[in-house]
Protein backbone atom coordinates (compact mmCIF):
# COMPACT_ATOMS: atom_id res chain seq x y z
CA UNK A 1 0.00 0.00 0.00
CA UNK A 2 1.20 3.40 -0.98
CA UNK A 3 1.89 6.40 1.93
CA UNK A 4 -1.38 8.70 2.44
CA UNK A 5 -0.37 11.85 0.84
CA UNK A 6 -1.10 15.05 2.37
CA UNK A 7 -3.97 17.42 1.38
CA UNK A 8 -3.71 19.32 -2.01
CA UNK A 9 -6.98 20.26 -3.50
CA UNK A 10 -7.96 18.16 -6.65
CA UNK A 11 -8.18 19.44 -10.12
CA UNK A 12 -9.60 17.72 -13.23
CA UNK A 13 -5.94 17.29 -14.18
CA UNK A 14 -4.50 16.25 -11.12
CA UNK A 15 -7.24 13.80 -9.87
CA UNK A 16 -6.23 10.73 -12.26
CA UNK A 17 -2.47 10.94 -11.11
CA UNK A 18 -3.14 11.30 -7.31
CA UNK A 19 -5.69 8.71 -7.06
CA UNK A 20 -4.46 6.36 -9.53
CA UNK A 21 -3.77 3.62 -6.90
CA UNK A 22 -7.01 3.91 -5.01
CA UNK A 23 -8.26 0.24 -5.35
CA UNK A 24 -11.92 1.25 -5.30
CA UNK A 25 -11.02 3.63 -8.07
CA UNK A 26 -9.07 1.15 -10.10
CA UNK A 27 -11.59 -1.56 -9.58
CA UNK A 28 -14.94 0.54 -10.36
CA UNK A 29 -13.35 3.43 -13.33
CA UNK A 30 -10.47 1.08 -14.45
CA UNK A 31 -7.11 0.21 -13.68
CA UNK A 32 -5.04 2.58 -16.24
CA UNK A 33 -5.77 6.20 -14.81
CA UNK A 34 -4.74 7.51 -17.77
CA UNK A 35 -8.18 6.62 -19.63
CA UNK A 36 -10.44 8.02 -16.71
CA UNK A 37 -12.59 11.17 -17.30
CA UNK A 38 -12.74 13.51 -14.83
CA UNK A 39 -15.26 16.33 -14.60
CA UNK A 40 -16.10 18.79 -11.71
CA UNK A 41 -19.80 19.17 -11.43
CA UNK A 42 -19.85 20.60 -7.93
CA UNK A 43 -22.24 23.23 -7.36
CA UNK A 44 -23.02 23.05 -3.23
CA UNK A 45 -22.01 25.83 -1.33
CA UNK A 46 -18.90 23.93 0.04
CA UNK A 47 -17.03 20.90 -1.62
CA UNK A 48 -15.14 20.09 -4.79
CA UNK A 49 -17.33 17.08 -6.59
CA UNK A 50 -15.78 15.00 -9.68
CA UNK A 51 -17.60 12.71 -11.64
CA UNK A 52 -14.62 10.28 -12.82
CA UNK A 53 -15.22 7.74 -15.72
CA UNK A 54 -13.63 4.86 -17.54
CA UNK A 55 -13.81 1.81 -18.94
CA UNK A 56 -14.97 -0.14 -16.12
CA UNK A 57 -17.61 2.75 -14.62
CA UNK A 58 -17.85 5.76 -12.27
CA UNK A 59 -17.56 7.13 -9.44
CA UNK A 60 -17.94 10.53 -7.18
CA UNK A 61 -14.82 11.95 -5.98
CA UNK A 62 -16.00 14.55 -3.19
CA UNK A 63 -13.59 16.49 -1.60
CA UNK A 64 -13.56 19.11 1.27
CA UNK A 65 -11.62 22.61 0.59
CA UNK A 66 -10.43 24.34 3.53
CA UNK A 67 -12.68 27.63 2.88
CA UNK A 68 -16.61 27.96 2.11
CA UNK A 69 -16.44 27.34 -1.62
CA UNK A 70 -19.71 29.79 -1.94
CA UNK A 71 -17.28 32.60 -0.17
CA UNK A 72 -14.03 31.95 -1.06
CA UNK A 73 -10.89 31.43 1.27
CA UNK A 74 -11.83 35.09 3.87
CA UNK A 75 -13.87 31.97 5.50
CA UNK A 76 -11.55 29.38 5.97
CA UNK A 77 -13.45 25.88 7.06
CA UNK A 78 -11.96 23.09 8.38
CA UNK A 79 -11.17 19.71 6.24
CA UNK A 80 -12.50 17.96 9.13
CA UNK A 81 -16.20 17.72 7.84
CA UNK A 82 -15.13 15.00 5.48
CA UNK A 83 -14.41 12.55 8.56
CA UNK A 84 -17.67 13.47 9.84
CA UNK A 85 -19.62 13.23 6.71
CA UNK A 86 -17.92 9.79 5.79
CA UNK A 87 -19.87 8.83 9.36
CA UNK A 88 -22.22 9.63 8.77
CA UNK A 89 -22.72 8.13 5.45
CA UNK A 90 -21.85 4.88 7.25
CA UNK A 91 -24.68 5.22 9.82
CA UNK A 92 -27.04 6.39 7.93
CA UNK A 93 -26.66 3.73 4.87
CA UNK A 94 -27.22 1.32 8.19
CA UNK A 95 -30.06 3.11 9.88
CA UNK A 96 -32.26 3.39 6.35
CA UNK A 97 -30.63 0.23 3.66
CA UNK A 98 -30.71 1.63 0.75
CA UNK A 99 -31.45 5.60 0.90
CA UNK A 100 -27.66 7.00 0.56
CA UNK A 101 -24.81 6.35 -2.06
CA UNK A 102 -22.52 3.47 -1.36
CA UNK A 103 -19.36 4.98 -0.01
CA UNK A 104 -16.51 2.92 -1.52
CA UNK A 105 -13.36 4.86 -0.02
CA UNK A 106 -12.39 7.25 2.66
CA UNK A 107 -9.13 9.32 2.72
CA UNK A 108 -9.22 11.40 6.01
CA UNK A 109 -5.62 13.37 5.00
CA UNK A 110 -6.94 14.45 1.62
CA UNK A 111 -10.36 14.83 2.99
CA UNK A 112 -11.86 12.74 0.32
CA UNK A 113 -15.08 10.03 -0.10
CA UNK A 114 -15.50 8.18 -2.83
CA UNK A 115 -18.70 7.04 -3.52
CA UNK A 116 -21.75 5.43 -6.05
CA UNK A 117 -22.03 6.96 -8.86
CA UNK A 118 -26.13 7.92 -9.03
CA UNK A 119 -27.36 7.87 -12.42
CA UNK A 120 -29.59 8.92 -13.76
CA UNK A 121 -30.53 10.61 -10.79
CA UNK A 122 -30.86 14.52 -10.87
CA UNK A 123 -30.90 17.18 -7.52
CA UNK A 124 -34.34 17.31 -6.64
CA UNK A 125 -34.40 21.08 -6.59
CA UNK A 126 -33.86 20.92 -10.29
CA UNK A 127 -36.57 18.49 -10.52
CA UNK A 128 -39.30 20.89 -8.51
CA UNK A 129 -38.15 24.04 -10.43
CA UNK A 130 -38.67 22.44 -13.55
CA UNK A 131 -42.24 20.65 -12.59
CA UNK A 132 -41.77 17.30 -12.66
CA UNK A 133 -42.88 14.89 -10.55
CA UNK A 134 -41.14 11.87 -8.31
CA UNK A 135 -43.23 8.88 -7.77
CA UNK A 136 -42.45 7.16 -4.02
CA UNK A 137 -40.84 10.52 -3.06
CA UNK A 138 -42.68 11.25 -0.04
CA UNK A 139 -42.98 7.31 1.47
CA UNK A 140 -39.10 7.35 0.83
CA UNK A 141 -38.63 10.69 2.40
CA UNK A 142 -40.94 9.84 5.19
CA UNK A 143 -39.12 6.60 6.04
CA UNK A 144 -35.92 8.04 5.61
CA UNK A 145 -36.43 11.02 8.04
CA UNK A 146 -38.30 8.44 10.41
CA UNK A 147 -35.76 5.60 10.41
CA UNK A 148 -33.02 7.78 11.27
CA UNK A 149 -34.13 9.71 13.82
CA UNK A 150 -35.56 6.71 15.80
CA UNK A 151 -32.38 4.01 14.84
CA UNK A 152 -30.14 7.06 15.96
CA UNK A 153 -31.66 7.56 19.35
CA UNK A 154 -32.17 6.06 23.08
CA UNK A 155 -35.45 5.10 21.72
CA UNK A 156 -33.22 2.01 19.99
CA UNK A 157 -29.77 2.36 20.64
CA UNK A 158 -27.65 1.24 23.57
CA UNK A 159 -26.87 4.45 26.13
CA UNK A 160 -22.97 4.14 25.78
CA UNK A 161 -22.84 3.47 21.80
CA UNK A 162 -24.89 6.70 21.36
CA UNK A 163 -23.23 8.60 24.05
CA UNK A 164 -19.97 7.71 22.15
CA UNK A 165 -21.38 8.58 18.93
CA UNK A 166 -22.74 11.75 20.59
CA UNK A 167 -19.09 12.41 21.73
CA UNK A 168 -17.98 11.83 17.98
CA UNK A 169 -19.87 14.41 16.50
CA UNK A 170 -19.47 17.07 18.86
CA UNK A 171 -16.20 17.27 17.66
CA UNK A 172 -18.00 18.81 14.47
CA UNK A 173 -18.02 22.43 15.45
CA UNK A 174 -17.40 24.67 12.65
CA UNK A 175 -20.04 23.12 10.31
CA UNK A 176 -22.93 23.29 12.94
CA UNK A 177 -21.90 26.66 13.84
CA UNK A 178 -22.66 27.93 10.14
CA UNK A 179 -26.12 26.92 10.91
CA UNK A 180 -26.09 28.68 14.45
CA UNK A 181 -25.26 32.16 12.45
CA UNK A 182 -26.80 31.73 9.14
CA UNK A 183 -29.98 29.76 10.12
CA UNK A 184 -31.09 30.83 13.36
CA UNK A 185 -29.14 34.43 14.52
CA UNK A 186 -28.06 36.13 11.01
CA UNK A 187 -31.90 36.28 9.24
CA UNK A 188 -33.13 38.45 12.51
CA UNK A 189 -30.77 41.64 12.42
CA UNK A 190 -28.91 42.92 9.67
CA UNK A 191 -25.32 40.59 9.26
CA UNK A 192 -23.01 41.24 7.07
CA UNK A 193 -23.19 38.55 4.65
CA UNK A 194 -27.52 39.00 4.35
CA UNK A 195 -29.34 39.99 1.61
CA UNK A 196 -32.66 40.08 0.30
CA UNK A 197 -34.79 40.56 -2.34
CA UNK A 198 -35.30 44.47 -3.38
CA UNK A 199 -39.03 45.68 -2.40
CA UNK A 200 -38.98 43.20 1.00
CA UNK A 201 -37.39 45.56 3.16
CA UNK A 202 -41.36 46.20 5.13
CA UNK A 203 -41.32 42.72 5.38
CA UNK A 204 -37.73 41.98 6.82
CA UNK A 205 -38.32 45.17 9.19
CA UNK A 206 -41.85 43.01 10.65
CA UNK A 207 -40.12 40.07 11.28
CA UNK A 208 -36.57 41.76 12.68
CA UNK A 209 -39.12 43.70 14.75
CA UNK A 210 -41.16 40.62 16.34
CA UNK A 211 -39.85 40.13 19.62
CA UNK A 212 -42.14 37.31 20.23
CA UNK A 213 -40.86 35.53 17.26
CA UNK A 214 -36.77 36.31 18.01
CA UNK A 215 -37.71 34.29 21.41
CA UNK A 216 -39.30 31.88 19.90
CA UNK A 217 -36.08 31.28 16.96
CA UNK A 218 -33.47 31.29 20.18
CA UNK A 219 -35.44 29.12 21.76
CA UNK A 220 -35.69 26.53 18.90
CA UNK A 221 -31.78 27.57 18.76
CA UNK A 222 -30.97 26.54 22.30
CA UNK A 223 -32.62 23.09 21.25
CA UNK A 224 -31.32 22.43 18.14
CA UNK A 225 -27.58 23.22 19.76
CA UNK A 226 -27.91 21.57 23.18
CA UNK A 227 -30.50 18.48 22.39
CA UNK A 228 -29.11 15.37 21.42
CA UNK A 229 -32.24 13.30 20.72
CA UNK A 230 -30.84 11.84 17.31
CA UNK A 231 -28.33 11.91 14.65
CA UNK A 232 -29.04 14.37 11.84
CA UNK A 233 -28.28 15.08 8.55
CA UNK A 234 -28.45 18.39 9.16
CA UNK A 235 -29.08 19.78 5.79
CA UNK A 236 -31.79 18.23 4.66
CA UNK A 237 -33.18 20.25 1.52
CA UNK A 238 -34.23 19.35 -1.93
CA UNK A 239 -30.67 20.33 -3.08
CA UNK A 240 -29.77 16.91 -0.61
CA UNK A 241 -31.71 14.81 -2.31
CA UNK A 242 -30.91 13.28 -5.69
CA UNK A 243 -33.73 11.80 -7.37
CA UNK A 244 -35.07 9.75 -10.83
CA UNK A 245 -38.71 9.80 -12.00
CA UNK A 246 -39.13 6.88 -8.92
CA UNK A 247 -36.19 6.25 -7.40
CA UNK A 248 -34.27 9.15 -4.23
CA UNK A 249 -31.62 9.03 -2.54
CA UNK A 250 -30.12 11.74 -0.16
CA UNK A 251 -26.99 12.62 -0.16
CA UNK A 252 -24.74 15.31 1.84
CA UNK A 253 -24.90 14.86 4.81
CA UNK A 254 -21.62 17.14 6.02
CA UNK A 255 -24.06 18.99 8.34
CA UNK A 256 -24.84 15.70 10.67
CA UNK A 257 -24.84 16.33 14.75
CA UNK A 258 -26.98 14.95 17.25
CA UNK A 259 -30.23 17.34 17.20
CA UNK A 260 -33.56 17.21 17.65
CA UNK A 261 -35.62 14.71 15.56
CA UNK A 262 -37.84 17.43 14.73
CA UNK A 263 -35.04 18.98 13.06
CA UNK A 264 -34.41 17.11 9.53
CA UNK A 265 -38.47 16.74 9.03
CA UNK A 266 -38.54 20.41 9.30
CA UNK A 267 -36.32 21.66 7.59
CA UNK A 268 -37.02 19.31 4.51
CA UNK A 269 -40.95 20.67 5.17
CA UNK A 270 -39.90 24.09 4.40
CA UNK A 271 -37.67 23.37 0.95
CA UNK A 272 -41.21 22.01 -0.42
CA UNK A 273 -43.41 24.88 1.09
CA UNK A 274 -40.34 27.21 -0.81
CA UNK A 275 -40.85 25.25 -4.12
CA UNK A 276 -44.37 25.35 -3.35
CA UNK A 277 -44.42 29.34 -3.44
CA UNK A 278 -41.99 29.84 -6.05
CA UNK A 279 -44.16 27.96 -8.53
CA UNK A 280 -46.21 31.01 -9.90
CA UNK A 281 -42.75 32.16 -11.55
CA UNK A 282 -42.37 28.69 -12.95
CA UNK A 283 -45.51 27.09 -14.32
CA UNK A 284 -48.11 28.02 -16.76
CA UNK A 285 -51.15 26.09 -16.97
CA UNK A 286 -50.29 23.17 -14.98
CA UNK A 287 -49.85 25.87 -12.07
CA UNK A 288 -52.73 24.49 -10.04
CA UNK A 289 -51.70 20.89 -10.59
CA UNK A 290 -48.24 21.06 -9.84
CA UNK A 291 -48.76 23.15 -6.68
CA UNK A 292 -51.04 20.28 -5.50
CA UNK A 293 -48.66 17.87 -5.97
CA UNK A 294 -46.24 19.64 -3.81
CA UNK A 295 -48.63 20.01 -1.12
CA UNK A 296 -49.42 15.98 -1.23
CA UNK A 297 -45.91 15.11 -1.18
CA UNK A 298 -45.67 17.37 2.26
CA UNK A 299 -48.75 15.74 3.63
CA UNK A 300 -47.58 12.02 2.34
CA UNK A 301 -44.24 13.05 4.03
CA UNK A 302 -45.73 13.99 7.16
CA UNK A 303 -47.52 10.63 7.44
CA UNK A 304 -45.04 8.56 5.83
CA UNK A 305 -42.81 9.93 8.75
CA UNK A 306 -45.90 9.32 11.41
CA UNK A 307 -46.91 5.70 10.42
CA UNK A 308 -42.78 4.75 10.31
CA UNK A 309 -42.03 5.82 13.66
CA UNK A 310 -44.76 4.25 15.67
CA UNK A 311 -44.13 1.20 13.78
CA UNK A 312 -40.66 1.43 15.02
CA UNK A 313 -41.65 2.01 17.79
CA UNK A 314 -43.77 -0.92 18.25
CA UNK A 315 -41.04 -3.20 17.13
CA UNK A 316 -37.68 -2.13 17.62
CA UNK A 317 -37.91 0.12 21.17
CA UNK A 318 -35.33 -1.85 22.36
CA UNK A 319 -33.15 1.41 24.17
CA UNK A 320 -33.37 3.14 27.74
CA UNK A 321 -36.08 4.98 26.64
CA UNK A 322 -40.38 3.94 27.31
CA UNK A 323 -39.04 0.18 28.48
CA UNK A 324 -41.71 -2.29 28.02
CA UNK A 325 -40.77 -3.02 31.70
CA UNK A 326 -43.06 -0.03 32.38
CA UNK A 327 -45.67 -0.41 29.88
CA UNK A 328 -46.34 -3.29 27.57
CA UNK A 329 -45.01 -6.11 30.16
CA UNK A 330 -47.16 -4.49 32.80
CA UNK A 331 -50.04 -4.27 30.35
CA UNK A 332 -50.07 -0.61 30.05
CA UNK A 333 -50.39 0.83 26.61
CA UNK A 334 -47.07 2.44 25.33
CA UNK A 335 -49.37 4.76 22.39
CA UNK A 336 -50.02 7.52 24.31
CA UNK A 337 -46.26 7.93 24.82
CA UNK A 338 -45.25 7.91 21.23
CA UNK A 339 -48.51 10.31 20.85
CA UNK A 340 -46.53 12.90 23.38
CA UNK A 341 -43.36 12.44 21.58
CA UNK A 342 -44.71 12.76 17.94
CA UNK A 343 -46.44 15.97 19.26
CA UNK A 344 -43.36 17.40 20.87
CA UNK A 345 -40.95 16.01 17.36
CA UNK A 346 -44.01 17.70 15.24
CA UNK A 347 -44.18 21.40 17.27
CA UNK A 348 -40.35 21.43 17.23
CA UNK A 349 -40.52 20.35 13.18
CA UNK A 350 -42.46 23.33 11.91
CA UNK A 351 -40.40 25.96 14.19
CA UNK A 352 -37.72 24.98 12.28
CA UNK A 353 -39.87 24.63 9.15
CA UNK A 354 -40.47 28.58 9.82
CA UNK A 355 -36.89 29.34 10.66
CA UNK A 356 -35.67 27.63 7.24
CA UNK A 357 -38.41 29.47 5.27
CA UNK A 358 -36.89 33.16 6.71
CA UNK A 359 -33.16 31.77 6.30
CA UNK A 360 -33.17 30.92 2.54
CA UNK A 361 -34.35 34.44 1.56
CA UNK A 362 -32.73 36.75 4.34
CA UNK A 363 -29.47 35.18 5.04
CA UNK A 364 -26.17 34.10 3.05
CA UNK A 365 -27.25 30.93 1.15
CA UNK A 366 -30.41 31.33 -0.74
CA UNK A 367 -32.21 28.59 -3.10
CA UNK A 368 -32.33 28.46 -6.68
CA UNK A 369 -36.62 28.28 -6.30
CA UNK A 370 -36.57 31.94 -5.29
CA UNK A 371 -33.17 32.92 -7.06
CA UNK A 372 -34.11 31.48 -10.65
CA UNK A 373 -37.09 33.96 -10.91
CA UNK A 374 -35.15 37.19 -12.88
CA UNK A 375 -38.17 39.28 -12.42
CA UNK A 376 -37.07 40.95 -8.76
CA UNK A 377 -40.94 42.24 -8.15
CA UNK A 378 -42.80 38.71 -8.62
CA UNK A 379 -39.86 37.33 -6.76
CA UNK A 380 -40.31 39.82 -3.97
CA UNK A 381 -44.31 39.04 -3.93
CA UNK A 382 -43.92 35.63 -3.72
CA UNK A 383 -40.78 35.47 -0.86
CA UNK A 384 -43.35 37.91 1.21
CA UNK A 385 -45.62 34.85 1.27
CA UNK A 386 -42.76 32.57 2.14
CA UNK A 387 -41.72 34.93 4.83
CA UNK A 388 -44.66 35.67 6.08
CA UNK A 389 -46.24 31.82 6.15
CA UNK A 390 -42.23 30.87 8.15
CA UNK A 391 -43.57 33.94 10.83
CA UNK A 392 -46.85 31.66 11.42
CA UNK A 393 -45.32 28.56 11.32
CA UNK A 394 -42.94 29.45 14.42
CA UNK A 395 -45.88 31.31 16.55
CA UNK A 396 -48.52 28.31 16.01
CA UNK A 397 -46.14 25.56 16.17
CA UNK A 398 -47.99 24.16 18.99
CA UNK A 399 -51.30 24.34 17.71
CA UNK A 400 -50.47 22.69 14.52
CA UNK A 401 -51.85 19.28 15.45
CA UNK A 402 -52.09 18.15 11.59
CA UNK A 403 -49.87 18.84 8.65
CA UNK A 404 -53.70 19.28 6.96
CA UNK A 405 -53.48 22.54 9.34
CA UNK A 406 -49.96 23.32 7.64
CA UNK A 407 -50.90 23.05 3.71
CA UNK A 408 -54.30 24.75 4.34
CA UNK A 409 -52.05 28.26 5.72
CA UNK A 410 -50.09 27.05 2.41
CA UNK A 411 -52.69 27.77 0.53
CA UNK A 412 -54.12 30.74 2.31
CA UNK A 413 -50.44 32.59 1.98
CA UNK A 414 -50.25 31.39 -1.54
CA UNK A 415 -53.44 33.94 -2.17
CA UNK A 416 -52.50 36.96 -0.10
CA UNK A 417 -51.02 40.30 -1.50
CA UNK A 418 -48.33 40.94 1.25
CA UNK A 419 -46.33 43.58 -0.94
C1 LIG B 1 -21.78 28.72 3.92
S1 LIG B 1 -22.69 27.31 3.69
C2 LIG B 1 -24.28 27.82 3.32
C3 LIG B 1 -25.28 26.77 3.31
O1 LIG B 1 -24.90 25.75 2.40
C4 LIG B 1 -25.15 24.49 2.95
O2 LIG B 1 -25.75 23.64 2.04
C5 LIG B 1 -26.00 24.74 4.17
O3 LIG B 1 -27.37 24.77 3.85
C6 LIG B 1 -25.50 26.05 4.60
O4 LIG B 1 -26.37 26.72 5.48
MG1 LIG C 1 -24.85 20.38 1.11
Amino acid sequence: MSAALEYEALTVESLPKRLSDVAALTSSVGPDSTFWQVQEVGDGNLNLVFVVSGPEGTVIVKQALPYVRLVGDSWPLPLYRAFYEYHALTRQAARAPGAVPEVLHFDESQALIVMEFLAPHVILRRKLIAGEQVAGLADFLGKFCAQTAFRGSELSMKSADKKADVALFAGNVEIPAITEGLVFTDPYFDAEMNNHTEGLDPVVAQLRGDVGLKVRVQQALQRFASNTQTMLHGDLHSGSIMSTQADSRVIDPEFVQYGPIGFDIGMLCANFLMAYFSQPAHRGDDLEAYQAWILSVITDTCAGFDAAFRALWKNERTGILYPASLFEYQGHDSAPACDAMLAEIWRDAWTFCGIEMHRRCLSLAHNADFEEIEDIPTRARLEARNLMMGAALVHQAETLSDVSMVCAMAQDFNRKDIL
